[in-house]
Order: structure tokens, then C-alpha cells, then sequence
């Protein structure tokens, strides 16, 4: 299939990886295989996954470099005022420290990263989103975006991160910033953010078009979508 006018690729992306990841996502979905029927399970390690020692890096083979002198973030669609914040805006508000795990669809798993940036939470208060909002895309420099639900950016330790063990985000993980979605699979934490659009109707991402499941709980096993089956 590859790129194609309903899922668009980026200039410069790794074609092959992502025909390989859609074919998967076809054809386990096809076979009714991760698509969210499984029961929740209670472990640490969500059912299918493998625990790893140390974090693997995947994307769409482009890495943008972003330097903070001119990194924005910009908020946009339904909200009252549209903002842009830069890096000083950003790092100015309210910053908090996560320990958390980060479970990758392809299988892996790793324990206790530990992250530091402003929650979601913490974000909402100075943004004013329309009553009709009940979603988000989120925009990435590499030409990526994957889409969340308010409900889901709700939860518990969703954040935009700019640290990792205490350090700075290396490149390859997203830095400068990336979002951080812990109670979901990888693919719904965007490297490289670069925009917030709130929605009223929801507006799948990249993966999501291309095989993967629209929410993604790793408990719930929702790796690809369900009515490709
Ligand atoms: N901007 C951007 N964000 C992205 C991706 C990407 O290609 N581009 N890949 C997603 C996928 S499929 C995964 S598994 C995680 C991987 O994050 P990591 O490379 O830090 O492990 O990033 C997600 N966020
Ligand atoms: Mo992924």
C-alpha cells in the first residue's frame, strides 16, 4: 500500500519500517489478533510483553534536530486563544517528576523511566479549550501525529517531558520535548512535539491510519484496530 492521498508519508521516512509495521497491524487485525478483546490484566507487565533492560529508540528514520532557541509549541484549533509557548514559557511552568513504565507495541517493555516535565494537567489550566473539545492531534517535526482523547490526556502522569534520568531528552528519544502517555502504548507519545490542535471529532495519526488501534491500552492488549478484522 505505502504512502498513499489517505496516509500521507513525510519527505525522507523510512518507507520500508513503516510498510512492514502496517502489513503487521493488518494482518494480525485481520485475524482478530490485539484488537482490545483481551481482559485486563492486573500485572506490572501488560499481557504480550517482554521486559527489556534498556530503552529502544523508533521512529520514522528522521530524527529533526530542534534546538530550544527556536522550539515552540503551538496550541491551536479548538481552544478560546490559540497560544505559542516558547522554550522559556514552557519551562516555566509548574515542572514535576514521573517514574513510569513505557510499553511499545512491538512487544517491549521497560520499567521506571524517569521523566521530568509539566503535566497535562498543569498545561490545562492556562489553555482554555472550547466545550465542544474532546480531542487532540498532536503535530510532530518529523511530519508524525497521533491523536488522544481528552478523557485519556486526563489520566494520571500525562505530560510533555524534557528530561529523562535526570538529563536532557537526547534527540533520538524526542528531545527536546515529547509527550508522555504511561497508562498507553508508545506510539501515542509524540517525539518532537511541535502543536496541539483541539478537536471536536477525533482525527486519527499516523499509525492509527495505518493498522494500529485508536486508544492503545497495552492492559486491554488494543494494538490494532478492531474493524480491520
Ligand atoms: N514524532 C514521532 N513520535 C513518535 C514516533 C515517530 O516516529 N515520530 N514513533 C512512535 C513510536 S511507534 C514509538 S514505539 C515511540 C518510541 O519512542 P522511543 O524511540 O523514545 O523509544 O515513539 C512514538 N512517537
Ligand atoms: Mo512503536
Amino acid at each position: 500500500m505505502g504512502a498513499d492521498e489517505l496516509r500521507p508519508q513525510p519527505e525522507g521516512a523510512n518507507e520500508k519500517l513503516i510498510q512492514a509495521k502496517q502489513n503487521v497491524a493488518e494482518q494480525r487485525a485481520a485475524r482478530g489478533i490485539g484488537t482490545g478483546a483481551a481482559e485486563s490484566a492486573r500485572d506490572r507487565l501488560p499481557p504480550g510483553q517482554k521486559l527489556i533492560a534498556s530503552w529502544q529508540v523508533l521512529d520514522l528514520g528522521l530524527r529533526p534536530e530542534v534546538p530550544t532557541a527556536t522550539w515552540q509549541l503551538a496550541v491551536f484549533g479548538a481552544v478560546l486563544e490559540p497560544r505559542t509557548f516558547t522554550w522559556e514559557q514552557f519551562r516555566a511552568l509548574p515542572q514535576t517528576r514521573l517514574v513510569t513504565d513505557f510499553h511499545c507495541v512491538t512487544g517491549w517493555s521497560v520499567y521506571d523511566a524517569e521523566v521530568e516535565g509539566v503535566l497535562w494537567h498543569d498545561l490545562l489550566r492556562v489553555l482554555q479549550p472550547r466545550p465542544e473539545a474532546a480531542h487532540c492531534l498532536f503535530h510532530c517535526h518529523d511530519g508524525y501525529t497521533t491523536n488522544l482523547s481528552l478523557d485519556d490526556l486526563g489520566r494520571e502522569n500525562v505530560a510533555i517531558v524534557h528530561s529523562f534520568g535526570g538529563k536532557p531528552l537526547e534527540r533520538e528519544h524526542g528531545g527536546p520535548a515529547r509527550t508522555w502517555v504511561p497508562h498507553l502504548y508508545a506510539w501515542k507519545y509524540a517525539k518532537w512535539v511541535k502543536g496541539i490542535e483541539f478537536l471536536a471529532g477525533d482525527k486519527p495519526g499516523f499509525w492509527e491510519v495505518r493498522g494500529y488501534h485508536n486508544r492503545g491500552d497495552p492492559w486491554k492488549e488494543e494494538r490494532y484496530n478492531p474493524d480491520l478484522a
